[in-house]
Order: C-alpha cells, then structure tokens, then sequence
C-alpha cells in the first residue's frame, strides 16, 4: 500500500502510525522514508568504477585517497592591491588555489572611469581595467604554481588577455599556466545576466577560447559549466543539473562546428554545482551528473577517456545563508561541504558565515576555510573512495536523478538546443516557478529556516565587523591609473590592434582571444575592447517575462496572504484601481532572483506589478517610476551598491516632482546602513528571510491608514 503525505511538517509525520514507508516530495522529486535493496534491483548504475567511464563514482580512480580536492576559495574585493595581499594571506593560511572576483563593472565590459558604473567599482569584486592592475593581482603569486580561476563570462577576452599577458611579464609562458576561466555565456542569459553581446557572437568568442586554449594554454579548463546561478536562482538540484548539461552539450556542439575535434577540448571541459542544503539529493546529483555527461558525450566517438569525464568545482549555497543568526551558517556549511565532499567534488568555495550580511572578514574566512581543512583532515572522508556508493538510499536516488534529468535535457533538445531553449524562455520560466514555489513554502512555514521562520531566538545577536568597501576611493585609484596608461601607451599601436580587433568581429575572422592577447600587451583597457566588439556586435538587452499564480498555488498556509489580497482589493475600492508597484535594480546588479519572486508574488497579492529593465541608472528607474504611474518603487539590492544608487533615484524622483512615490529597499543590506537609508527617503527596508506577504501588508497598512 503506497501511502503519500503531502506535508512534512514533524507534527504530521509524527502522527503517522503505518508501518509502510511514506512518500513524501522534497525539491520536485518523490522520496520515501525508507529504503532498502529493492529499491536498486533494477538499476544497472551500481557496478561501475571510480576512475573509469562513466565515472559515476568519481573521476579519479584514487579519489581523495591519492590527492583531496582542491580548497579554492572565491575573493576579490576593492583593488588589485587589496585583494592581492587578501590572497596572499589565505595561501599562507592552506588555502590551495585562487578563485578571482571581479567587481559588476569589470564583468560588464566598463571601465572603472564610465558612468554607469559609478556604484559598482570595487563592490562586488575587484575592479581590473588594464594587465596593470592584473599584475598587481597576482604579484608575488607564481602563476606557474597556483591554479587560478577567474569567474568571468561577458568580459572573457579581455580578463583572459590580461591574464595571460600578466603571466608573460612574471616570466610565465602560456603552457604553464593551470587554472579555469568561467566562460559560460548561456547561464547568463538564463539567470546571472553578466552578458555583454547577444547570444550569436557570445558563442563565437567561446569557440575561439577552446581553440586558443587547446593550442597554447593546454593545462587550463577553458570553461566552467555552471549550475551554481541556477540554483541560487531558484532551481532545484534536478533543474540545476539538467540544464547545465544542457548548456554543455551546447558547447561541445559549438567546439565541433568551429571546426575542433571533441578530444582537442572536452578534457578541458570543466563543470561547477551549488550545494545546498538537500544532503542526499545534492550528493546523488554529484554523481548523476558523471554519469549522464559521460553517456552523452559517448555520441561524439571520443578517443581520450578524458573527454568523457566530467570534472567539479562546488560552492556551498549562499542563497541557504541568513542574515538572522548568521552563527547557523557555519552549521549549514559544513553540511553543504560535506555534501560535496561525498558527492566527489574537485575543488570546492566554503562559504563565511557573513556573507548575507556583506564581505567575510578575515576571520570569517578563516572559519569557511578551516571548515574545508578540518574535513580533509579530522573526518576521514579523504580515506575512501566514494564512500557513499552502495548506500540504497543514494543509489536510487542518482537512479532517479539521472531520469528526472534527461526529461529536461530531452525537452532542451527537442527545442533545438539550448540556445533555442533560451529563446523560447523555457529554463528560465522553470527555474523562477521553482523560486516562487519554494518560497511560498517558505513564507508558509511549510519549509523550515532555523532562525528566520521557526525556532526564532531572542537572545541578542554579537555585532558583525563589516567590510565597507569605499567605492568613491577605489574609483579615484582606478580613474588615476587608467590616465596614466593611456598618456603612457604608443597611441599609435593601440588604434592599429583595436582596428585590427574591430575587422575582426565584424567579419568573423581571425582568432579573437589571439588579437585580445596582443592588445592587452598593448595596454589597451578592458572598456577598449569591450567597446570595440560591440561596434559589430551590440550589447543584449533581455526580454523580460514574468510568471503568475505559481506562489498563490503554494501560499495556501500563510495568513498573512489573504490579509494582502483583502488589503488590496481595499486599496482598489478606496483609490480606484490596484497598488501599482515597479520592482527595480540599478545600476550593473544583474541578481534578480528576489526581484522576480517579489514581483510574481506580489502579482499574486492583487498588486499591478512592473518590473524595470536590468542595469538601469538611478535617473532611467525614477523616470520610468512616474510614467508608469506607480504608488511604490522596490528596489532589490545584492551587490551592495544601496547607498550610492537608492539616495541617487530619491533626488531624480524629485526632480520629477514624485515623492509620493513609496520607497522600498530589499535585498542584502546591513543593519548597519538602515538608518542611513531611512534618512534619504527610504520608507521601508525588507532583508533576507522575509515573508513576502507580511510585508506587502506592512506597506498597504501604512499607504491607507
Ligand atoms: C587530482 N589529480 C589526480 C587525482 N586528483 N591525479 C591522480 N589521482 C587523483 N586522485 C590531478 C588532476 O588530474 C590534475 O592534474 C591535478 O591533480 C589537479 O586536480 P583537478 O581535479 O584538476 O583540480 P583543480 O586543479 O582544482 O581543478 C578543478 C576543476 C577546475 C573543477 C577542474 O575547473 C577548477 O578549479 N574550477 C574552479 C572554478 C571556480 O573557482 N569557480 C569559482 C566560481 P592535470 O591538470 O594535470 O590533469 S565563483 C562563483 C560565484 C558565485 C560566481 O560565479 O558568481
């Protein structure tokens, strides 16, 4: 007798009384609350190898046995000087390898002296504008003995260019250099939005990356195949992994029709997960995503067992992080890492326990690090070979990972691709109803969240030390460097290679990351070329779309949903028409996850909801604020750019003579700045973890007293 419960609150499971095991369903797949060898009799995943196709059980025959993954933790903050020495300090502390940051700026193809930039320089990451301020990144940091990765994706070339260059002046040749360069162009049209062309020539500067990197630079990973944004975006595990297979058989296709043979660069292929706090599920998929890669590579005939294996980095979930209690964090991520560690990662990011709040702190650092260190060395998971295979519980469950996942990847490639999946919207409209469901369960108390919706603590929370990058002071630095480049530079060498790079793009040929290579031995800056590539090409707007009824369908627990219909159905009878709210984000802040939850879920509430084009100026968002007439402007902020840009669009609000417009702030703010926000013009400030409709309420109340 198969008995299903719906819910999992502890109440309700407690109360059952049958003796079969229950289902129940966790993250989009059905699960049972026990397993047992009848649950892997008919599966043919269980007697494979570590080491040998299809490497489910890992892709080193020795595992951590021989060698532990790589502890590479992810930083950048301010300028090349600040994060170098922040570097420096973490690898004499055991961290293993590098993992660069660069700041929204950088990511968008903008020198740090451009005006749209003016909030992001130095934010979110480290400003790079020229192989000066590469040098000054890695100096004293032998790249011929640290792998480095630099998560870089619109501004590939010139980041890549800079880099090799910077090298080069160490008296580092190419064929040295190890390390990853991100380069996943087509998650960013799903859901990270660091894009800077359209999806075409997107492509074509992927190509031209495999092929440069499988002649000169051939121990690096040319690509990082990333599912980490899908998830914190709002994907379940499935989703995750599903489409950023998807995304990678993308890629291969490219590689083969640019004229590559598919062992010239699969082995450099590399992948990268966000492990979230669904243990099992997160290390079945680890393992599900070998085997599938592994099986659907087979059709290209590839002669290197390398090019079948699929190789990880990982990063535990920021999205599972809380401001409230950040102390749980620690917990969190040391479950998430262990997670990891058992699903066979290569290389794996700890995140600090602040990092909801704002940058980790040396201290904290130390602490995500150490949680790294104390695993490789105190709990004897380096010891055994998939310690996990054989479990009747993560055998089916890969089983049941690897099904559910090629129904995606079947629907990806029915579309044409995934390039043609994107288009057709399909990945992104999923991965944001699996946002709004997991919400509404969250806002409903149907999905715990220790510390933010249950087992709340009302002892007082220790002060936090917060990194506050002073983005005026970065910019200065910035702004003073790249004059002096460019009164230094042969003004003559730096038209020819542009112009050289300019026919290029126009006309497809010639090797792009080639001219890039030799422009940036030229001093020309990242804006430079980014600029003169999209002459031809065009910077990418995206569509926007938005979903509805998703959240309602799950908020059936939550009382303060029905106050905010009824408070809005009375805004309606009182004022004439609906509370019109415009949800935006300014300035290079492409984190729109929490912008697209509130605006479906406020649609949801009986809200009219507008949601603002990506990468706006302060002044583009106020104007749009009065044409379309709306009572509130949210504005959603992840990048920490909220006391440069929200001051900034109360004045141009005034300007346009619109005060009355409401101003909410979400997002990742520190306590710290609230008052400061308060007092220029915020009226009300909603951080992580909280219940959407509660502060749909909030606001209504005070808008009809
Ligand atoms: C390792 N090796 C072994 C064994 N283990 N050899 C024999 N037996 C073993 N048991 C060898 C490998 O073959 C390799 O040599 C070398 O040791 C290093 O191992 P690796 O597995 O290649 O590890 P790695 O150098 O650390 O590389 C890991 C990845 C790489 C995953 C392949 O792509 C990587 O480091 N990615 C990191 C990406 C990253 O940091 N992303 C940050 C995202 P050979 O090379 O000679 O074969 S930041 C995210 C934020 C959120 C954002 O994006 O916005």
């Amino acid at each position: 007798m198969r008995q299903k419960i719906q819910n999992q609150h502890p109440d309700f499971i407690h109360s059952f009384e049958g003796k079969q095991p229950y289902f129940f369903e966790k993250d989009g797949l059905e699960m049972k609350s026990s397993y047992t060898s009848k649950d892997t009799q008919d599966s043919n995943i269980l007697n494979t190898q570590a080491g040998i196709a299809p490497y489910l059980r890992g892709p080193y025959s020795t595992m951590y046995v021989q060698k532990p993954w790589t502890i590479r933790q992810y930083a950048g903050f301010s300028t090349a000087e600040e994060s170098n020495a922040f570097y420096r300090r973490n690898l004499a502390a055991g961290q293993k390898g590098l993992s660069v940051a660069f700041d929204l700026a950088t990511h968008r193809g903008y020198d740090s002296d451009h005006p749209r930039v003016v909030g992001d320089v130095g934010k979110a990451g480290v400003a790079i504008d020229s192989v000066e301020d590469m040098e000054i990144l890695f100096h004293e940091i032998p790249l011929d003995e640290i792998s480095v990765s630099m998560t870089m994706n619109g501004a590939v070339l010139p980041i890549l260019s800079f880099y090799i260059v910077a090298a080069e002046e160490q008296g580092v040749s190419q064929e040295k250099l190890s390390g990853t360069i991100q380069n996943d162009i087509l998650k960013e049209f799903m859901v990270r939005n660091t894009y800077i062309y359209p999806p075409a020539p997107s492509m074509k500067i992927i190509a031209d990356i495999f092929e440069y990197s499988s002649k000169n630079i051939p121990k690096f990973n040319s690509i990082s195949i990333s599912g980490y944004h899908m998830q914190e975006a709002g994907a379940t595990p499935v989703l995750e992994m599903a489409y950023t297979l998807a995304d990678g058989l993308e890629y291969v296709r490219t590689g083969i029709k640019a004229g590559m043979s598919i062992d010239d660069f699969a082995p450099r292929l590399s992948f990268f997960w966000a492990i979230g706090m669904n243990h099992f599920m997160e290390i079945a998929k680890m393992r599900a995503a070998r085997y599938i890669w592994a099986h659907l590579l087979t059709q290209f005939n590839p002669q290197n067992p390398k090019s079948l294996a699929l190789r990880t980095h990982s990063q535990t979930s920021g999205w599972s992080l809380t401001e409230q209690e950040p102390f749980n964090n620690i917990t969190r991520t040391a479950i998430e890492a262990l997670s990891s560690a058992l699903g066979g990662t290569q290389s794996l990011h700890t995140n600090a326990l602040d990092e909801a709040i704002a940058l980790p702190t040396d201290y904290s650092a130390k602490i995500a690090r150490n949680t790294q260190i104390i695993l490789q060395h105190e709990s004897g998971i380096c010891d055994v070979v998939d310690p996990m295979g054989g479990s009747n519980l993560i055998e089916s469950l890969t089983q049941q990972m690897i099904d559910e996942a090629m129904k995606y990847i079947d629907e990806v490639e029915q579309e044409g691709g995934m390039t043609k999946a994107i288009e057709a919207g399909i990945p992104k409209m999923r991965i944001e109803e699996a946002a709004a469901k997991k919400q509404a369960k969250i806002d409903s108390g149907e999905e715990f969240i220790i510390g933010v919706n249950s087992f709340k603590s009302h002892l007082k929370q220790p002060e936090f030390d917060i990194l506050d990058i002073d983005n005026s002071e970065v910019r200065r630095k910035q702004i003073v460097r790249l004059e002096k480049i460019k009164s230094e530079r042969n003004a003559e060498a730096t038209a020819e290679i542009l112009n050289q790079l300019r026919k290029a793009a126009e006309t497809g040929s010639g090797n792009l990351l080639e001219i890039c290579i030799e422009a940036a031995r030229r001093r020309v800056t990242l804006g430079e070329m980014s600029d003169t590539m999209e002459e031809s090409f065009g910077r990418y707007k995206a569509n926007i779309r938005t979903i509805q009824g998703v959240y309602a369908m799950n908020a059936n627990k939550n009382e303060y949903f029905e106050k905010a219909v009824a408070l809005t159905q009375k805004f309606d009878e009182s004022e004439g028409r609906r509370p019109r709210i415009m949800v935006a984000k300014m300035g290079q802040d492409g984190h729109d996850r929490g912008a697209k939850v509130v605006a479906t879920a406020f649609a949801d509430m009986g809200f009219d909801v507008d949601v603002a084009p990506l990468f706006q100026t302060p002044e583009e968002v106020a104007k749009q604020a009065v044409e379309n007439d709306v009572h509130i402007l949210g504005i959603s902020s992840l990048a920490a750019g909220h006391k440069t840009l929200v001051p900034q669009v109360v004045k141009e609000l005034k300007k346009l003579g619109a005060e009355d417009i409401s101003i909410v702030v979400g997002g990742v703010i520190p306590q710290q700045d609230y008052d400061f926000l308060y007092q220029n013009g915020a009226d009300f400030i909603f951080g992580p973890g909280t219940n959407l409709p509660k502060s749909a309420c909030e606001i209504l109340e005070k808008m009809m007293p």
